[in-house]
């Protein structure tokens, strides 16, 4: 990867960019440990693209909801609709209640009613989420309750499940909290302040416990308590607690946690990454990891056009 690093860059450009290619850095270095033996015997045939570290549905979903707001300047479901359709590849590993409506999509069905025909409550996968980082940070400073709902119509269109929105809205709000730079106590009392599900609500407050009294806690303890699972309220909760905890820890121990904890590594470390990403910035992520990135030059760009768009509160 050649150096865009301006040499001194505005914090704000420096943050948005380590948010994005910190989704992508985790996604495509957690990619090999995620799933089972078959998952992983796959991504050993077509993990590398031209030597580099290939990523997978949360970058590339990612980076569309990037390009979308960068874009048009808001959420726009028809739009976001088309992207993820256009964009998508089966070996970017994507879900596969996404990828069957994904598909239908490309056929010429409206998301509002393919979104329903895999499931007709809608997914509760942890799709949705992992592509929520930059709603959160386009929408920092414009308040809870807008942020939320533009989370929420963000992932209607592939995860119109309560569960699979809330966790988009969870993932969004930290992401705005750290970009701007709260303290531990702020972005607690703003998580607090938001309204979750039971299940979610008590993960969050298990977190907020551990962080608070730093416990060490282990790998296995946090997978068995928070969870390490494929679903938004098995993997988000868990993804707000490693980044949290490796906030002021190089972004290194932040994966090698992730892997230890294991299940969907590729997309807890992808969540975790950004929001890292999101506070430490670009220049704070191994720039020995980045060149092993497929297409990092072009995912920073992208992120520059991205940052171009975003007010920063
Ligand atoms: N697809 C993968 N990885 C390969 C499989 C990993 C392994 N077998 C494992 O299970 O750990 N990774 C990518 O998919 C995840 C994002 O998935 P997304 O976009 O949410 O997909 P989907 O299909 O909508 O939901 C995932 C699964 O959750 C269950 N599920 C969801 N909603 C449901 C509902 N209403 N009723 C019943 N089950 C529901 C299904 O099992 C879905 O397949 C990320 O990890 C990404 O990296
Ligand atoms: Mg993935
Ligand atoms: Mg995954």
């Amino acid at each position: 990867m050649s150096d865009h690093r301006p040499s001194s860059p505005p914090e704000s450009l420096d943050r948005i960019q380590g948010a994005l290619l910190g989704v992508a850095l985790a996604d495509a270095w957690g990619a090999p440990h995620e799933g089972g033996p078959l998952e992983g015997l796959l991504w050993r045939m077509i993990g590398t693209r031209h030597g580099r570290w290939r990523w997978t549905d949360d970058t590339q979903m990612t980076f569309d909801v990037a390009a979308s707001l960068a874009e048009l300047g808001r959420i726009d479901q028809d739009d976001l609709a088309l992207r993820f359709a256009r964009s998508y590849r089966w070996s970017r590993g994507y879900g596969p209640g996404a990828a069957r409506i994904l598909k239908r999509i490309r056929r010429g069905e409206h998301w509002s009613s393919a979104s329903r025909k895999v499931y007709t409550q809608g997914s509760f996968g942890n799709g949705a989420a992992m592509r929520a980082v930059p709603i959160g940070l386009f929408f920092a400073g414009q308040g809870t309750h807008t942020l939320i709902t533009a989370a929420h119509c963000a992932a209607e269109i592939t995860h119109a499940h309560p569960d699979g929105k809330e966790g988009a809205a969870l993932i969004a709000l930290v992401a705005s909290l750290v970009f701007t730079g709260c303290s531990p106590s702020d972005i607690w009392a703003a998580i607090r302040a938001a309204s979750w599900s039971p299940v979610v609500t008590e993960k969050l407050a298990t977190a907020e416990q551990w962080l608070g009294a730093q416990q060490p806690i282990a790998p296995s303890i946090v997978a068995r308590q928070l969870g390490r699972s494929i679903t938004a309220a098995g993997s988000c909760p868990t993804a707000v607690y490693i980044a949290l905890r490796h906030l002021r820890e190089p972004f290194v121990d932040l994966l090698d946690f992730t892997r230890r904890v294991g299940g969907d590594v590729d997309t807890i470390g992808a969540m975790a990454g950004g929001l890292w990403g999101a506070a430490r910035g670009l220049g704070a992520l191994p720039m020995e990891y980045l060149a092993k990135l497929e297409d990092a030059d072009r995912l920073v760009r992208e992120a520059s056009r991205f940052a171009s768009a975003c007010s920063v509160p």
